[in-house]
């Protein structure tokens, strides 16, 4: 589309090849938005969606698995939000963890329970009443998913803040304390529980939570380590999709160690004053 402006919704734009804008040609201001552009290739610019000239705006889109030899899925004026492109932009709730479908290989571009699109869009007025790509409530769950398909199904949905949680480096036998924020990205209640961690590291807070729509809980680790080395567990966390956490930490040498050389050091200058 070239040289006009309009509006492009809930669309799957897959496994197409151009020159240039293997999914999606733009010249123009456009507003594009919760549409899944994927496995898309461009002999030049723009795996994925390219812009000729003006600037259009990209919303809710997902936006991955292109390729061309520049700006492998965007090349253009855009202005991105809300939406799961790789590389990362800057704008307002985009992310570029891949989309997690249900199975790409097949062209099963659903989201899966696992994927971060899920409940990560910014609702807009159309779609209250609006549908998605098939039919279904645009928004479910409360919030609107990015990319054209919606998860409709009103399920309990696990998050957790981060992957891995780094201790650092401590000395033996201190002791450190650090937050794992886990939520509910789905629709309904949430059980879960936190399973036990090895040591040197133990939970610090109740295993067991219950979380309503989008609320969260905080879980307490605590690293503590009687022995030197390098430390890491898994904690495992069940309800809403589970979820493995990593730990890591690791010692530093003991004070005493550290000062030795120090010490010797010291004794040496004494020697010298003497003479
Ligand atoms: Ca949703």
């Amino acid at each position: 589309m070239n040289g006009s402006s309009g509006t492009i919704r809930n669309c799957l734009m897959a496994h197409n090849a151009a020159g240039d804008g293997g999914g999606l040609y733009l010249g123009g201001t456009y507003t594009v938005e919760n549409n899944t552009i994927v496995d898309n290739s461009a002999g030049d610019q723009g795996g994925g969606a390219y812009n000729y000239s003006g600037s259009s705006v990209l919303r809710n889109n997902i936006i991955y698995h292109n390729s061309a030899a520049r700006g492998i899925n965007v090349q253009g004026a855009f202005v991105q939000s809300s939406s799961c492109i790789w590389p990362l932009s800057a704008g307002a709730g985009n992310i570029s963890n891949a989309p997690a479908f249900i199975d790409r290989a097949t062209r099963d571009y659903h989201l899966s329970t696992a994927s971060d699109c899920v409940n990560a869009g910014a609702n807009q007025g159309w779609m209250s009443g609006g549908s998605d790509l098939e039919g279904s409530a645009r928004i479910a769950n409360g919030l609107v998913d990015i990319g054209a398909y919606e998860l409709s199904t009103n399920i309990p949905l696990l998050r957790v803040s981060s992957t891995l949680v780094d201790f650092g480096q401590i000395f033996v036998n201190a002791m450190k304390q650090l937050p794992l924020v886990v939520r509910n990205a789905g629709g309904s209640v949430l059980t879960g529980s936190a399973g036990a961690v090895a040591y040197p590291f133990a939970l610090m807070s109740p295993p067991s939570f219950v979380l309503g729509v989008n609320a969260t809980n905080t879980i307490i680790v605590k690293f503590e380590p009687e022995d030197e080395g390098v430390f890491t567990a898994a904690l495992p966390l069940s309800g809403g999709g589970d979820a493995t956490v990593t730990l890591r930490g690791a010692t530093i040498p003991e004070p005493a160690l550290l000062l030795l050389p120090l010490l010797l050091l010291g004794s040496g200058f004494r020697v010298q004053e003497k003479r």
